[in-house]
This record gives C-alpha cells, sequence and structure tokens, in this order.
C-alpha cells in the first residue's frame, strides 16, 4: 500500500462518512440502499418529514440512539485521534457521521457537520442539550420551558450546515495550500457540501487520498490516490499509528 510521507510544515485534513463506522457495528446509508423501513432517508431525515411525522422521525433517531450507545470505537478511529496526537494543529477532521465515535476514540480538532445524534433541542429555544434517551414509546419529547416539540440536533437533508464549522474547514485547506494532505474515509461522496470539499483542496493545490472498501467512481475520480480497503485496516498503516 502507498505510504504517507509527512514533513514538519504538512498538514492533514480527514473527512469521514459512515463507512468509518461499519467496522463498529453502525449500518451506512448505501449499504441500507438509502432506505429505513421502506422509508427513504431523505424524507425521514428532514424538517417535512418531522413536519409531518415527528413520531417516526423520533423512532428513526430514537433507535438510532440505542444502537450507537452499545457500539465502540475501531482501530479507524483510534489511528486518526493518534495522527491528531502527533501532529497537533495541523491536524483536523470534519465528520459527516453523527454516532459520536470520533469524539469517544479521543478526537478533538473536529466539527460534527451534520450534527450530533446525542443532542436534541427545542424547535423554537433552540438551544442544542446532551440528550441520550431514545424517547421510544413515550409521548414526544416537548420543551419544560415553552412546551414546543423538541427535535434531535442533527441537520437534515434541506438545512444549512452551520457556517463556523464551513469556516473552519475552508480556512484550515486555504492556510494549508499545497501542504494539504486531504483524506476521505469510507464516504460515497454523494452529500453536498461535504462532497465538494475535495475540489476546493485541488483548487488549492493539495494532495487528495480516498480510502474505502468500495470507492465510489464519481467520487473516486477526484482523488490521486485511492486506496481500496477497509478503513480499521488501512489508516492505522497508511498513517503509521498501527
Ligand atoms: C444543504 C444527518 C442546502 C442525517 C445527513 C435535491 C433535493 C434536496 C436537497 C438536495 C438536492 N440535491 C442536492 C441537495 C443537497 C443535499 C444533498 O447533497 N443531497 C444528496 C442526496 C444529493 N444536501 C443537503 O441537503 C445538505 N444541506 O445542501 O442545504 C441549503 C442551501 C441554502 C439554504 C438552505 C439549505 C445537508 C446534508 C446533510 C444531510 N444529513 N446526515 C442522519 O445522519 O440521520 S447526510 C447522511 O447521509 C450522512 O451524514 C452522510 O453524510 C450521508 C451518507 O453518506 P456517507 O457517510 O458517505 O455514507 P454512505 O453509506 O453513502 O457511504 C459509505 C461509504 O463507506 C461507502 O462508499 C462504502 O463503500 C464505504 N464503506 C463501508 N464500509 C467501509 C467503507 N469504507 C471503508 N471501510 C469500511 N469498513
Ligand atoms: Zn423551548
Amino acid at each position: 500500500m502507498e505510504r504517507l510521507e509527512l514533513n514538519e510544515t504538512s498538514r492533514v485534513l480527514v473527512l469521514t462518512g459512515a463507512g468509518v463506522s461499519a467496522e463498529s457495528g453502525v449500518p451506512t446509508f448505501r449499504g441500507a440502499n438509502g432506505l429505513w423501513e421502506g422509508h427513504r432517508i431523505e424524507e425521514v431525515a428532514s424538517p417535512e418529514g418531522f413536519a409531518d411525522d415527528p413520531t417516526l422521525v423520533w423512532k428513526f433517531y430514537g433507535l438510532r440512539r440505542e444502537g450507537a450507545l452499545k457500539v465502540h470505537p475501531n482501530p479507524g478511529h483510534l489511528a486518526i485521534a493518534k495522527l491528531e496526537e502527533r501532529i497537533g494543529n495541523r491536524f483536523f477532521l470534519a465528520t459527516q457521521n453523527v454516532d459520536g465515535l470520533h469524539a469517544r476514540a479521543g478526537s478533538q480538532r473536529m466539527v460534527a457537520i451534520h450534527g450530533e445524534l446525542f443532542k436534541s433541542r427545542c424547535l423554537s429555544c433552540q438551544v442544542p442539550f446532551e440528550d441520550t434517551k431514545s424517547h421510544l414509546g413515550e409521548p414526544l419529547p416537548r420543551c419544560p420551558k415553552c412546551d414546543q416539540l423538541i427535535r434531535p440536533h442533527i441537520v437534515w437533508f434541506g438545512e444549512m450546515l452551520d457556517p463556523d464549522h464551513l469556516q473552519q474547514i475552508g480556512s484550515f485547506i486555504a492556510k494549508a495550500g499545497s501542504k494539504l494532505h486531504f483524506f476521505a474515509v469510507g464516504t460515497s461522496g454523494q452529500v453536498y457540501p461535504a462532497a465538494g470539499i475535495v475540489d476546493e483542496v485541488r483548487h488549492r493545490g493539495g494532495t487528495a487520498w480516498l480510502v474505502d472498501v468500495d470507492p465510489s467512481p464519481e467520487y473516486a475520480v477526484r482523488f490521486q490516490h485511492v486506496i481500496r480497503g477497509k478503513s480499521g485496516e488501512v489508516l492505522p498503516e497508511l498513517f503509521g499509528t498501527g
């Protein structure tokens, strides 16, 4: 397998998707071919879906909360956290995953660009709070202050990502320029704006690597290096943190 040669000016940006949690036992979206119990994920993970049927949407997230509480970080998560430990502020991680496994593996310099499964927020108060409850089989959760519905603190399809997250990613790429090594790990590159990060990296002269057990061709063509394999096996070797 190709080796990553880092020197003391190299900077590393990692983007992870559902594939990096697959070896922890968390199902991927493509694996479910975009369906959950016969519903299209885009329908369930959307503000319209929540407005139409908040009970169904809470069932989707409540079951995922229960599942995510039972899983643990895998060697792929750990290799990413170890690389951060080694190069400090020359490292940054953007994850599309909401399962919290990167933080549990020790990652700190990171943004969860599609939200966090174990946080909820009131539709009108808007302040996110820690919430590990599945709310399954209970009445819909309501805000103790204003009695408005509570929703998962997740970025749904059709919703804006946190501009601060995008700003942190953009400035990391701009500052790194040609010194940047960008790794997209376990993502099919279908969801924007995350899927567009590789184009920004290339535009700035960075080097792009894709690590995926089954790379999607229309995404892979945008990378200089494509490594086919499981992230839990590839990353410890590639990052030399095995
Ligand atoms: C926005 C939270 C705009 C939910 C997620 C038409 C209609 C409506 C919207 C759009 C449209 N066209 C484009 C859009 C925009 C839309 C989008 O891109 N849609 C796609 C489907 C076309 N994007 C949005 O809506 C975003 N917001 O654009 O706002 C806007 C602008 C102005 C004003 C207002 C709004 C918001 C996107 C965020 C959606 N939320 N997550 C939840 O998780 O419950 S997305 C969700 O799906 C995940 O977070 C993730 O991002 C995505 C799934 O992608 P992956 O992570 O890549 O997972 P996948 O299963 O696809 O792939 C896994 C890969 O791993 C595979 O390649 C597999 O081979 C590999 N793998 C498996 N095992 C392993 C492995 N690799 C290595 N090792 C292994 N062991
Ligand atoms: Zn409230």
